[in-house]
């Protein structure tokens, strides 16, 4: 099964040659997260040109396996006519209205209503933006004003998790807790605090599952009663954090996060950015784990990348309270709602149902990838490998048996890996020593086998070198 495939893959726009291309890319382009230096010690970005099902060609006429689909977006893979067609058609009819002014559009409305037919429960109002970055400011700036209508405007306290990635943004960079985006710009912003991620290996390898599980949960309620639960307005988590590594947290941790939330009041927010689409097995990530989030955030498998849309999902009983205090939210971008990124967005979603893919990545290939991947135990250097649906992770470790990385420093063997397998014919990510992969919901089984087969070719070269 491939339907991904039906437009063929051509690089039809003419181009300056790639060497000129790599030029003008550095002397005028800043490509995103980037040492610039760096970027003209090594000559220059790689230019992708075009791409099929879950195949990405550069300019340099390599064709590569996408283990990232895209950054962790395209879901329904690519070359879709049918999501080209649709942009036209949109196009052509209204290609942008906003909704600033008591106006709406015809997908955004219609897109609203699938988002949250497909959430259900509570959360059936939904705020549309670009990214998953202005998804979550939305969502921080809805809390606050939620508690302030509450009259606890006390209650102004994110809690998050280091190494958690919520955005780019000011906010979003807040949220996540990266350190080295933190550096920059003197963030966090107040009123935003961070507990310790659930990542077993990394951090509780010598504990039982059970154990750090409670442990890693626990944390939470230590600092809502060490800050005072009156002064805590939300938690925020990716049920699975991507850009952290792909952690997968361990049995039990989730279900005690949100008991804890609950027993103080505290809003769960949800940030599905990656896991919502059918990453995980389930359409949203915090159905897989049993939660009942006030909010929740999504962008990338929302259209799939196609055009850049994103939405934050609101609970009823928050929307409730704005209309009853007759409260304006003044916030709001340009694009919120954009039509035809919305029509994108309804046609990748019925391409999703259409084609079964949240259930195939619970019941088949989801399982198959997993599978798949214990083929790598044999490589001295493999300590782990993990996966829940289609994301995963293969730890990189000096020493079997152990968590214990190559170098003085952590980040040394990773990026070795990863270039072996671009070498190769993959697009993986290394995230310190951690090889992760989630490839776009089409992938087929021969194509899982062909992503493994690189990845152990990869890895014996990889020990040669680390040697
Ligand atoms: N939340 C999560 C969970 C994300 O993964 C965002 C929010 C922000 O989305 P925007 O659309 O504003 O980028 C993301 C984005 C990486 C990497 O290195 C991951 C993301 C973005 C850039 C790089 O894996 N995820």
């Amino acid at each position: 099964m491939n339907p991904a495939t039906n437009a063929t893959a051509t690089a039809t726009r003419t181009h300056p040659s790639t060497a000129r291309l790599r030029e003008l890319d550095l002397a005028h382009h800043l490509p995103a997260q980037q040492n610039y230096r760096l970027m003209q010690t090594l000559g220059g970005s790689r230019i992708i040109t075009h791409a099929e099902g879950v195949f990405i060609h550069d300019a340099d006429g390599n064709t590569i396996l996408d283990g990232m689909a895209g950054l962790w977006c395209v879901n329904v893979g690519y070359g879709r006519s049918e999501l080209a067609d649709v942009a036209h058609e949109q196009l052509l009819q209204l290609p942008f209205y906003n909704t600033f002014f008591r106006t709406a559009t015809v997908p955004a409305v219609e897109l609203a209503t699938k988002i949250a037919s497909l959430t259900g429960g509570k959360l059936q109002h939904v705020f549309f933006s670009s990214s998953g970055s202005e998804a979550n400011d939305t969502a921080f700036r809805m809390v606050r004003h939620y508690w302030d209508l509450r009259g606890q405007p006390q209650r102004k306290i994110f809690i998050s998790r280091w190494n958690a990635y919520h955005g780019s943004t000011v906010a979003g960079t807040s949220l996540g807790g990266m350190k080295l985006m933190h550096a920059q710009g003197d963030l966090p912003i107040p009123g935003i605090e961070h507990i310790c991620q659930p990542y077993k290996f990394g951090e509780g390898f010598a504990e039982s599952e059970d154990a750090f599980a409670a442990r890693a949960a626990n944390e939470l309620e230590e600092r809502i009663l060490k800050l005072g639960p009156d002064k805590i307005a939300a938690f925020i988590g990716e049920p699975v954090q991507g850009a952290g590594g792909v952690i997968i947290p361990p049995r039990g941790y989730w279900e005690r996060i949100g008991a804890i939330c609950k027993k103080y009041g505290v809003l769960l927010v949800c940030d599905e950015v990656i896991c919502g689409f059918g990453r995980l097995g389930s359409w949203f990530g915090y159905q897989h784990f049993g939660l009942d989030p006030d909010l929740i955030t999504m962008a990338k498998g929302l259209s799939s990348g196609y055009l850049p849309i994103s939405a934050t999902v609101v609970s009823h009983e928050i929307i409730e309270l704005l209309r009853e205090k007759d409260s304006e939210f003044f916030h709001g971008f340009t694009y919120s709602g954009h039509p035809t990124c919305a029509a994108v967005a309804l046609r990748n979603i019925e391409i999703i149902e259409r084609e079964g893919l949240v259930k195939r990545v619970a019941e088949d290939i989801g399982p198959y990838l997993s599978k798949a991947l214990e083929r790598l135990h044999r490589h001295a250097i493999v300590g782990e490998t993990r996966s829940l649906g289609l994301i995963g992770a293969v730890e990189i470790v000096r020493q079997k048996g152990t968590n214990l990385r190559f170098g003085n420093k952590e980040g040394t063997a990773g990026p070795v890996v990863r270039d072996r397998c671009v070498a190769n014919g993959l697009m993986v990510r290394a995230v310190r020593d951690t090889i992760v992969m989630s490839p776009p919901l089409i992938i087929t089984r021969a194509e899982v086998d062909k992503l493994v087969d690189i990845l152990d070719k990869s890895l014996t070269e990889a020990a040669a070198l680390l040697a």
